[in-house]
């Protein structure tokens, strides 16, 4: 029997519910015109983000419109850097701009008490949503997983092969062993932080897990996440944790044994028949529509989204994309896919 009205908690928490949970990766942002509307009011986004008045309409937007059972605090993975004293900006139609670090003997990273000061607005943020939610929505907080932001230090953007940061994994090993740790240690904080404002959930996003040979991905993508979660549960979180390693491939079975994610969050690619067969089935699913198929819309994404429904019918899932809403996605696309998933029984 479920002991909280909210569905999504319930499900990650391992009891049955009578319907499948949804929301959407980057429900929030350019496709919604209420969020073009208030995007206006902040000069540039990194300053949208730390304001906890726009932040939290931004956050519940897509919940009045869509009734979503998760509300993703409106944030950005890349907080972290601009907190540790990295410039950061976003740059219309580029993305995001990091000031890059050239080696860690240059890199003079803000102090831990500098950075959670520069954060405290996010938990306001929490905060506030929180007060504003229904009972029955649970309240996602995140961060980025430490390698997919070290690459954007690395790099100094997101749309590029990640060859200089992988390179790193070659030429600097022991100087990216430290960019991680420092990373993960700060994503700690806000992490515990944020649980303490008010998170129902956390959920690690490590968007660029791809491309690694299997020891590399074990030592920047699987420690530094393990390390992250025995850190929260030793420091007393008790919140389900959703991972995401976006491009894992075959690597996932190893990636899910070694972190113990309470849900696995699986992209565009993920086959369910082998995730069924690999998988251990105590742990909960999180995914995984094609957002093109969200743009497609129609009878096709109807069928995609009901064969998902009926793969993962025997244990806990989380209705969810493979990778963010689009901005050009319809609303009336995301209208029907809540509507498929809602009218689905186990
Ligand atoms: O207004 C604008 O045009 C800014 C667009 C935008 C938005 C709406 C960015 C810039 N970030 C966000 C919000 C955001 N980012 C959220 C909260 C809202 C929600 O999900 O509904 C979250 C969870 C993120 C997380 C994020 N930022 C990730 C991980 C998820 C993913 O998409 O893989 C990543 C990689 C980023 C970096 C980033 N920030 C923004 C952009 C355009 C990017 C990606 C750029 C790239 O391709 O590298």
């Amino acid at each position: 029997m479920p002991t909280s009205p909210k569905l999504l908690l319930e499900t990650l928490l391992g009891r049955s519910t009578d319907r499948v949970p949804i929301w959407m990766m980057r429900q929030a942002g350019r496709h919604l015109p209420e969020y073009r509307e208030i995007r206006a009011q902040a000069s540039n986004f990194i300053d949208f983000c730390y304001s906890p008045s726009l932040a939290t309409e931004a956050t519940l937007q897509p919940i009045r419109r869509y009734g979503m059972d998760g509300a993703i605090l409106f944030a950005d993975i890349l907080l972290v850097l601009d907190a540790l004293g990295l410039g950061v900006k976003f740059e219309e139609g580029v993305g995001p701009i990091v000031e890059k670090i050239e080696d860690m003997k240059s890199f003079k990273p803000a102090n831990f008490s500098a950075v959670s000061s520069r954060l405290a607005p996010v938990m306001e943020t929490v905060g506030r949503v929180k007060e504003n939610l229904e009972e029955t929505t649970t309240l996602i907080g995140f961060a980025g997983a430490p390698w997919t932001v070290a690459i954007y230090a690395i790099e100094g953007r997101g749309k590029t092969d990640k060859s200089s940061a992988r390179l790193w994994g070659y030429t600097r090993p022991s100087e990216l062993e430290n960019l991680l740790g420092m990373i993960a240690d700060v994503t700690v904080d806000y992490l515990v932080s944020q649980a303490n404002a008010g998170a129902d959930v956390l959920m690690l996003f490590e968007s660029w897990a791809s491309d690694l040979p299997p020891d590399l991905f074990q030592n920047l993508v699987i420690e530094p996440t393990k390390k992250i979660i025995e850190e929260l549960r030793r420091k007393g979180v008790s919140q389900p944790i959703i991972c995401f390693p976006r491009g894992a491939g075959v690597m996932v079975n190893k990636y899910v044994k070694d972190v113990k994610p309470d849900c696995l969050g699986l992209d565009t690619t993920a086959d369910p028949d082998f995730i069924n067969q690999n998988i251990d089935p105590a742990i909960c699913l999180q995914g995984h529509l094609d957002p093109l198929a969200l743009l497609a819309g129609g009878e096709k994404m109807k069928e995609r989204i009901t064969s998902l429904l009926y793969k993962y019918k025997h244990r806990q899932h989380v209705f969810n994309l493979g990778h963010g809403v689009l901005p050009q996605i319809p609303i009336r696309h995301v209208e029907e896919a809540v509507r498929v998933v809602r009218e689905f029984r186990r």
